[in-house]
């Protein structure tokens, strides 16, 4: 690339992406040959890993995602748009240990694997399934590791734009910037246009686990009256669920990958409780005090219980197809269960 051209592209404040980059990935045509099909990376397993893929490829997945859900042809997404979109969600990531872009692409293939293992994307509408993907990606932009509370303690600029919902409203604000700076959704009617936001905004805060607690309640009453897809308050509240069901989804997963990814959200956890420490001079809350390491397989199954059951039991009761994710829980929880016993 020219040195304008580098220039030009820093000087952007939301574009990151080298453009080699980005023409390696953009050289797959709009009928999209090149980009491997869902098949060779198991887009479509729940027990999908991203752990042996490189980033490039976590990108051409996204693609192969997006493709297949035919959100391309049918709200004419620009292909090279959609790259330098993608691009440039993935930069606006920080190298954190937990909430980074691994973290964000593993939500996204949830969302799309469980999208056709429910044929659900008939009931949810094309609109809404665009809006959720982008939700996925974007739920956890420009995340520094750190929780609400700790925007409060440390009277961040954030905390004091949005005392409630805090880091989901600025991962919601990250996200519009992005899509406003790249025109991703630039040829939608002004009508699908502003859907789509209203749906990606609550999908987002959605992803507040105090927002999980509140809503989680009418949606349990949704489940076993019986869901009622003509219903808009229905759809609405399992979009909502869906999106926690999608980002806590690391504790359905293959036990060996849930050990390790569970250790990496301890390790982040850990990382706050010490600038608590140091910076703050206050005590951690025990999940994020290292001297407190050792209580990690009962906090998971505390976890389990209160939260992940309740939630994936409901999902199972409204698809057959989300079993699976139900037994996977099931299957960690008596391995953390097994570690208790051994310490
Ligand atoms: C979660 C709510 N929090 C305010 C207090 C702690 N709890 S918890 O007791 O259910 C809990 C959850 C305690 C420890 C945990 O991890 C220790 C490594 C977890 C936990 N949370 N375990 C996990 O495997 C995962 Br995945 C998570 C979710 C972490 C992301 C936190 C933000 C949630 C947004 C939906
Ligand atoms: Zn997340």
């Amino acid at each position: 690339a020219s040195i304008e051209e580098a220039q030009r592209l820093r000087h952007n404040k939301h574009y990151f992406g080298d453009p080699d980059h980005l023409r390696k990935l953009s050289v797959v045509s709009k009928n999209d040959l090149r980009v491997p099909s869902n098949v060779k990376f198991r887009l479509l397993d729940f027990a999908f890993d991203d752990i042996r893929m490189s980033d490039d490829e976590t990108l051409t997945a996204c693609l192969r995602m997006f493709l297949d859900l035919s959100l391309v042809e049918t709200f004419h997404i620009d292909f090279d748009v959609l790259c330098r979109w993608l691009l440039s969600v993935k930069k606006n990531y920080r190298d954190v240990t937990y909430h980074n872009w691994r973290h964000a692409f593993n939500v996204g293939q949830m969302m799309y694997s469980i999208l056709h293992a429910t044929r659900w994307w008939e009931y949810l509408g094309s609109i809404e399934c665009l809006a959720l993907m982008i939700a996925c990606l974007c739920h956890d932009l420009d995340h520094r590791g750190t929780n609400n509370s700790f925007q409060m303690k440390i009277h961040s600029p954030i905390a004091q734009l949005y005392s409630t919902s805090t880091m989901e409203h600025h991962h919601f604000d990250q996200c519009l910037m992005i899509l406003n700076s790249l025109q991703l959704l630039s040829n939608l009617t002004p009508e699908q246009h502003s859907r789509v936001i209203r749906v990606l905004e609550d999908a987002i805060l959605a992803t507040d686990l105090a927002v999980y607690f509140k809503k989680r309640v009418d949606f349990f009453k949704i489940a076993s009256d019986g869901l009622n897809w003509k219903r808009e308050d229905h759809k609405e509240s399992v979009r909502g669920m869906l999106m926690t069901v999608c980002d806590l989804a690391a504790i359905t997963k293959p036990w060996e990958v849930e050990k390790r990814i569970a250790e990496l959200v301890s390790a982040e956890f850990f990382e706050q409780g010490d600038l608590e420490r140091e910076k703050l001079n206050v005590t951690p809350m025990d999940i994020m005090d290292r001297t407190k390491a050792e209580q990690l397989p009962m906090m998971q199954i505390n976890f389990i219980d209160s939260i992940c059951l309740p939630i994936y039991e409901a999902f199972a009761d409204l698809s057959d197809s989300l079993h699976p994710l139900l037994d996977g829980v099931k299957q960690n929880r008596t391995h953390w269960l097994e570690e208790a016993q051994r310490a």
